[in-house]
């Protein structure tokens, strides 16, 4: 396959068959489930692990996109702390900065800027979560991001102080027309702050359900790297974070801005060391996909065998990975609970496992609970206490297999 980024060859890492779109939850078991071939290679060059075949993004990203940032009581905390710690240190005035947020969805982040009475426009390709930000009075517009994008907003309201993007840059396909974009749009002394799940977490965790539709590639420091300085950008920092399992948050300025931070280096360094740019690391990782799939599925089973009342909680993107990949259907996860409405009453995309709502889970639980919302465990366990007093038994699969004991 060709390399998304410098045409390249690429090498073959895993092929997880044929999937359907992560968040396409079916009204009825019996609607047609449209499927692409879900294999993922790396390149070298690039040292970027990527999908081969996306779904085209009309597909994934739409009016009934069922995803929704402020859902995560952690994750709004989290974003809070992310807009302070940039424009409490700005030596700007409040009327004189503009931040912009791609990928704003219900405008989680945008409100603390908004908060702060700064100009401010989030970016949105799904016209029902920018309705739910614009509910919030977060002004937004529906739109894929690029280059020819990012000049109609410079037209509009000047060049951006900061642009922020969390969980979304993975997305973009053509991440060079992105690029330019963030380029024509970043003010002279501007910082493009963004967050993405982590490659090296992702391989030392084996949580290869980050690996679905609607994410294209799996950064890590290196491969930023390589993609903003073909478009004369510069990586400045890079700072681990908790979330979503573990993530990195990059800063990208205008060439020789700043010097690259002592803590970037490190990273950078750390994933040379580490092997992430040779295809080794990537197939030992392929490798413990598939005796992590064999592990789940014989866990899931013996429970059955035993007639154990085994559900699932949180219908995520990562679970339809998951689900479709070790072939788990209703007759091992009989239902999935989630605080979603546009989930609850509807199917699991390719695998039809039933989304009920929490409240409904809580009137009879089961005596386990796979949860597939791994990476939000602290939250779910601290608002769950009810639900593990009353004998519950939690299963992870992320880092390992396990069942918990709390
Ligand atoms: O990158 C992406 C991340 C940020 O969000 C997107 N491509 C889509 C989405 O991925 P996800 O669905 O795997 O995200 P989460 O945040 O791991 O899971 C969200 C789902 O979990 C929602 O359906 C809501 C549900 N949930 C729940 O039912 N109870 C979540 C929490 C925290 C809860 O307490
Ligand atoms: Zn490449």
């Amino acid at each position: 396959m060709k390399c998304r980024v410098c045409t390249g060859l690429t090498e073959p890492v895993i092929d997880f068959g044929d999937m359907p779109i992560a968040n396409a939850f079916l009204s009825n078991p019996d609607d047609n489930t449209y499927r692409f071939r879900m294999t993922t290679s790396f390149c070298s060059a690039c040292a970027l692990f990527q999908l081969d075949n996306q779904p085209k993004p009309e597909l994934m990203f739409h009016d009934q996109y069922p995803f929704f940032t402020g859902l995560s009581n952690s994750m709004k905390l989290h974003f809070g702390e992310l807009v302070a710690s940039y424009l409490d240190n700005t030596l700007k005035k409040t009327e004189e900065l503009f931040v912009t947020e791609i990928g704003s969805n219900d405008g989680t982040l945008l409100e603390y800027v908004k908060k702060r009475n700064i100009r401010h426009l989030g970016i949105d390709p799904s016209p029902n979560v920018v309705a739910s930000s614009l509910k919030k009075g977060v002004s937004a517009e529906v739109g894929f991001f690029g280059k020819e994008f990012s000049k109609g907003v410079k037209n509009q309201y000047g060049k951006a102080d900061f642009i922020f993007a969390a969980n979304v840059i993975c997305h973009i396909p053509d991440i060079i027309d992105f690029a330019e974009g963030i380029r024509e749009l970043l003010d002279q002394d501007g910082q493009f702050v963004f967050e993405e799940p982590y490659i090296g977490s992702m391989l030392s965790k084996t949580s290869y359900d980050q690996i679905y539709d609607e994410h294209v590639f799996i950064f890590g420091a290196l491969s930023v790297q390589n993609i903003f300085r073909r478009v004369g950008l510069q990586l400045v920092d890079a700072i681990p974070q908790n979330t979503h399992g573990g993530s990195m948050r990059y800063v990208i300025m205008h060439k020789n801005c700043r010097e690259v931070s002592e803590g970037a280096r490190r990273i950078l360094q750390d994933e040379i060391d580490a092997g992430f740019e040779n295809i080794k690391i990537y197939l030992d990782f392929a490798a413990r996909c598939e005796s992590r799939r064999t592990e789940f599925k014989e866990l899931l089973s013996k429970l059955k065998s035993q007639g154990a009342k085994v559900a699932g909680y949180a219908a995520t993107s990562k679970s339809t990975t998951v689900l479709n990949y070790c072939s788990i259907g209703s007759d091992l996860i009989q239902y999935i609970s989630d605080s979603t409405l546009e989930k609850q009453g509807k199917f699991t995309p390719g695998t039809h496992i039933p989304v009920i709502s929490q409240e409904e889970m809580r009137l009879d639980p089961p005596e386990y609970l796979v949860l597939f919302a791994w990476n939000h465990e602290r939250e779910i366990l601290a608002k769950e206490v009810a639900l593990t007093k009353h004998g519950v038994k939690w299963i992870k699969f992320v880092p390992s297999i396990e069942i918990l004991d709390i």
